[in-house]
């Protein structure tokens, strides 16, 4: 329980931290860059891409802020729900990672996912 929580911790916390340290650059930066960096946020290890764990991990530290804002709380399954169908739009071809490539193929022509992945802004 204890890890879990800590671990939860340091999600929200570096998510955070890269929201901060990347602000400058989003707000003066290219829609490409806007969303390499969003990309980049969302794969935790740095591998290069996206996983299904990846982004409900993500999701879910997003949820968890937002939380704080909103009435009543998402539903642990809502999250789940919500993450899992933000993913299996991006996996394009269905190999269960999301490269950067199917990232911004997606992102460039979808207001929808655009907006779900840029939750962050309308809270910050
Ligand atoms: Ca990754
Ligand atoms: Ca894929």
């Amino acid at each position: 329980m204890y890890l879990n929580l800590k671990r939860d911790y340091l999600v929200v916390s570096s998510v955070i931290l890269e929201f901060v340290l990347g602000l400058s650059t989003i707000s003066r930066g290219s829609p490409t860059e806007k969303l390499q960096w969003t990309f980049n946020l969302y794969d935790i290890n740095g591998d290069g891409c996206i996983t299904r764990e990846e982004m409900r991990e993500i999701i879910n530290s997003i949820y968890n802020l937002l939380g704080r804002f909103t009435e009543p709380c998402v539903s642990a399954e809502a999250t789940r729900d919500h993450a899992d169908r933000v993913f299996d739009k991006l996996d394009m071809n269905k190999d269960g990672i999301v490269t950067f490539d199917e990232f911004l193929e997606i992102c460039l022509h979808d207001e929808n996912i655009t907006k779900s992945l840029s939750l962050l802004d309308t809270v910050l």
